[in-house]
């Protein structure tokens, strides 16, 4: 196993598997972006997860429930693909916890109303979609095969965000109001979510040319757009951006430039939220210490007996 053979591999658009010989920087990009994502998932169960014992019906509570031990789910997958890079989760949740690693911007916003767990599946998960399916055609196998059912199960989620939103957009005034104010919050959030413009992401260029992206911010950013306000107009509520206009000549709608200073101040996790979301995760990690150790002791056990 060679540089030649991983640059074979990669120009036959073929996959690159844990035990391949691959550069040290592709290992690093991978470890950063999937270590990221990971951790994306399971800080990603906080803003939802608050709502669980106020959703407005058992049903709602049920499917609500469902939605957040998924993002757990999708996190294990994730940490399991970086760790057959070589790096083991708990230094990854390390990293997390001492804010050295980053989890998606996204995350770092409030969810005062019911109509927020509407447009985080409807919006957030229609963006991770968009972002993500790309990624099941990953150079890296492992995190290529774990996109597939994350996407699956993010598709779901899409979905029963959407269908919260058309059931308050079709209610009362004011659930059809709570809704159009859920839109506001999270609309230029789930924009930014894509990352910086393309003319200021170091990372892109790379990441495409080894297969890992397949297309870039701006492109998906662009995707989601088109994709996304056809279906606010049927909800009959409209995104807050005056300048968003569909613009015939392009095939794409215009829209609006997104505040940049806010997502950096975001991604650099400043302000109350990112403590919050950093403190619940190391309680709930403190929390978990006794798992782990009985999981490792009834490991030991099990080796024992066996050996013996
Ligand atoms: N937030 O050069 P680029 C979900 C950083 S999962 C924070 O463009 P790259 C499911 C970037 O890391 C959501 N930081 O970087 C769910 C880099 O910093 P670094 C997460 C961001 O990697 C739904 C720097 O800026 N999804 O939502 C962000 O080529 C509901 C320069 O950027 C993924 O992680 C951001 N938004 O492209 C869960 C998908 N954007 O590392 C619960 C996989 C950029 O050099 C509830 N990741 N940065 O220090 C990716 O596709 C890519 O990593 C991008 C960024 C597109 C996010």
């Amino acid at each position: 196993m060679s540089q030649e053979h991983f640059d074979a591999l990669i120009e036959a658009d073929e996959r690159i598997e844990p035990d391949d010989w691959m550069p040290d920087d592709y290992r690093n990009t991978l470890v950063r972006q999937i270590a990221q994502h990971a951790h994306s998932e399971i800080i990603g169960m906080q803003p939802e997860g608050e709502w669980i014992t106020r959703a407005p019906s058992l049903r709602r509570k049920a499917i609500l429930t469902a939605k957040v031990q998924d993002e757990a789910g999708h996190g294990l997958y994730l940490y399991g693909a970086a760790e057959s890079l070589g790096t083991p989760r708990a230094e990854l949740l390390d990293r997390l916890h001492a804010k050295t690693q980053k989890y998606s911007s996204i995350f770092n916003y409030p969810t005062p109303e019911w109509a927020d767990v509407g447009a985080i599946g409807w919006l957030v998960d229609g963006a991770a979609i968009m972002n993500q399916v790309p990624l099941c055609r990953c150079s890296y196998g492992p995190y290529g095969r774990a996109m597939v059912r994350i996407c699956k199960e993010e598709s779901f989620h899409q979905r029963q965000g959407y269908q919260i939103m058309l059931s308050l957009s079709q209610g009362t005034p004011e659930q059809h109001a709570m809704a159009q104010r859920a839109l506001d919050r999270w609309w230029w959030p789930s924009i930014m979510m894509f990352g910086p413009p393309d003319a200021d992401s170091p990372n892109t260029g790379r990441s495409m040319a080894w297969g890992i992206k397949r297309f870039t911010n701006d492109e998906l950013r662009q995707n989601f757009v088109d994709a996304t306000v056809p279906q606010a107009e049927l909800l009959g509520l409209t995104p807050p951006d005056d300048a968003l206009v569909w613009n015939a000549e392009r095939g794409h709608y215009d829209f609006g430039e997104p505040d940049w200073d806010e997502f950096a101040r975001m991604v650099r996790g400043e302000g109350e939220i990112p403590d919050l979301r950093i403190g619940v995760r190391r309680a709930a990690h403190d929390d978990g210490d006794w798992v782990r150790a009985a999981a490792a002791a009834y490991a030991d056990k099990q080796a024992a007996r066996s050996a013996a």
